[in-house]
């Protein structure tokens, strides 16, 4: 433990703690911009700048390590000047378009200039002249609005491994991008929006698609549905005040009702749905037909990331569509068929947590209906925006529920949305397939939490079933060298972002490790509240393959439910 003075006060902090985090132990705010802990740690835009005693300059205090005997001040007359000089100048050229920016009310940019009460601009710098970037199907990059924190470096580079942007040119001229000055859709992007959710302005955001939304409603000719994914219900209550994590599924369906969509529908059917598939598929890869290890497909980021970077272990994907395209190729068959529409005038929506699900509708795999399955995606962000144009006092709203049939599900759906659900909700089920017998206790928490790699071996009355889960594309690069190394796994879960979908990049922001905590809890209180929690036991999954499929993995959900990736 190291001893030192902060604004007068004694603090015992351990060796390697920062200024920063020994201060706000005893309750000091020092404003941050670039700073998130354990991620970016680069003192770059030195808002958060101390007094040490002895030294020649003020010191950025998010990279500062303590010193026994150390006496700092947070609060003088120099350090609030010299923080408000730094933040004048990093906002000289930015651009000063807060009443329309996307980000407005939840800039950090804005929130520490009101903090540190700037009341006058007075210079006048160069605005940048790098244009925004539309190219790509889920952000746009605004190189206007970055204030270089190199926040989403960072994330790219050292949580996903992927480093598809970086500092380019020099000086003034220092632009995010990616490399070449590519734009973003001829980059390894792989659209996860996880620089989005770190952006502490506007310089990335998801691609708004909110106006085609409301386009739809408005066509007298269109029939629309929309489906909510997994992690949208224990999250949207953020962007109305709610704590990360409560469960506002009702309120959300009425919500959606409310703006005038024809049905509301539930992604966790086909979650329930892809368990079927996917677990005939895993049984099937047991018997020696296909690859093992199976990996799940569910995540469209993971897809482009194994495209890009492991195009050898392709034949180990699953071959199952994820959930939200099962959706919408059954909404313009089964449905329409049951429901007597013509397929051409349905238009489907999907709320995802998500920024690669607007790239993943988007496919050419993806319309096996014979239309585009999925019309348009909107971000739970989106939707938190939608809803504030139209007026939707969500948090008095009531409780409603899905309509029938293609809103009917299970826990084992709704878990979906946390790292590890979907092999919990996979094991479920597969014990029971496999065993013939009743699972005694459903619950398998070894594959649960935010270890970045989770393995556990499974006994199925003999057989062991050799799993591993991976969320982040940081840990499941690690996962997948286990694999060209020879590890032996029977069955593999991988989620693009970290956490897995409650921590997408399309949900609300902040979304940080506490976040992320709390909507996994609810998610798991949610699956314990359903009466039903296995996903074979969902009714109308059952009725869909009576009526319509016939059987898993036969020849209509060939078509319809899965597909093949390549290169
Ligand atoms: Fe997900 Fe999925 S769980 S990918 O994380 O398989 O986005 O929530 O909708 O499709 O069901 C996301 C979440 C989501 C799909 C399902």
């Amino acid at each position: 433990q190291i001893t030192l003075t902060i604004d007068g006060q004694q603090v015992q902090a351990r060796a390697g703690t920062t200024v920063l985090e020994a201060a706000r132990k005893i309750g000091i705010r020092i404003p941050t911009l670039c700073y998130l802990k354990e991620v970016n740690e680069a003192g770059a835009c030195r808002v958060c700048l101390v007094e040490v005693q002895g030294a020649r300059t003020l010191q950025a205090s998010c990279v500062t390590p303590v010193a026994e005997g150390m006496v700092v001040k947070t609060n003088t007359p120099e350090v609030r000047q010299a923080r408000k000089l730094n933040l004048e100048l990093i906002m000289s050229n930015h651009p000063q378009e807060c009443l329309i920016c996307p980000r407005s009310t939840n800039c950090e940019l804005q929130a520490v200039a009101a903090e540190l009460g700037l009341k006058e601009l007075r210079f006048e710098g160069t605005n940048r002249h790098y244009q925004p970037d539309n190219s790509s199907p889920s952000l746009v990059r605004d190189p206007r609005k970055c204030i270089l924190c190199r926040r989403c470096v960072s994330v790219c580079e050292n949580i996903q491994k992927v480093t598809a942007i970086a500092p380019q040119e020099r000086g003034f001229d220092t632009v995010i991008a990616p490399a070449f000055l590519a734009s973003l859709s001829d980059s390894t992007c792989v659209n996860c929006g996880q620089c989005a959710l770190v952006c502490p302005t506007a310089a990335i955001v998801e691609k708004n698609q909110v106006q085609e939304v409301w386009s739809a409603l408005a066509d007298p000719a269109k029939h629309v549905v929309v489906q909510t994914a997994p992690a949208t219900r224990i999250s949207v209550g953020e962007i109305f005040g709610l704590e990360p994590g409560s469960l506002v599924t009702g309120k959300m369906v009425a919500a959606l009702r409310r703006l005038g969509f024809d049905k509301v529908f539930d992604t966790d059917f086909t979650a329930d749905l892809t368990i079927m598939e996917e677990g005939s598929e895993l049984i099937r890869r047991l018997n020696g037909k296909g690859a093992l290890p199976l990996i799940t497909s569910c995540s469209p980021g993971w897809i482009k990331f194994i495209e890009h970077h492991y195009p050898d272990l392709l034949p180990h994907l699953s071959t199952c569509k994820s959930p939200q395209q099962m959706f919408g190729a059954l909404a313009k068959t089964y449905y329409a068929e049951k429901a007597g529409l013509d397929p051409g005038s349905i238009f489907v929506v999907s709320i995802m947590p998500c920024t690669a699900k607007k790239y993943e509708a988007g496919r050419p795999e993806m319309n096996s209906s014979g239309y585009q399955d999925v019309d348009v995606v909107l971000t739970t962000r989106e939707l938190g925006k939608m809803l504030k144009e139209a007026g939707i006092d969500f948090t008095a709203l009531p409780e409603e529920n899905y309509d029938q049939p293609l809103g009917i599900s299970t826990g084992a759906g709704v878990i979906f949305g946390a790292t590890g659900g979907v092999m919990e909700a996979a094991l479920r089920t597969g014990y029971e397939l496999v065993t013939g017998e009743t699972l005694a206790s459903i619950e398998f928490k070894d594959v649960r939490g935010m270890e970045g790699v989770k393995e556990a071996a499974i006994d199925l009355k003999g057989t062991i079933l050799n799993v591993a889960v991976a969320h982040g594309l940081g840990n499941a690069r690690e996962l997948l060298e286990k694999i060209r190394n020879g590890d032996i796994y029977h069955f593999i879960e991988i989620m693009c972002c970290p956490g897995g979908c409650i921590g997408g990049g399309g949900q609300p922001i902040p979304t940080d490790q506490e976040t992320r905590l709390k909507r996994a809890a609810g998610i798991y209180s949610t699956d314990q509240s359903m009466p039903l929690r296995k996903s074979h036991e969902n009714p109308a999954v059952q009725s869909l393959y009576k009526e319509f499929l016939g059987e898993p993995l036969g020849h209509k959900s060939h078509q319809l439910l899965h597909t093949v990736y390549t290169e």
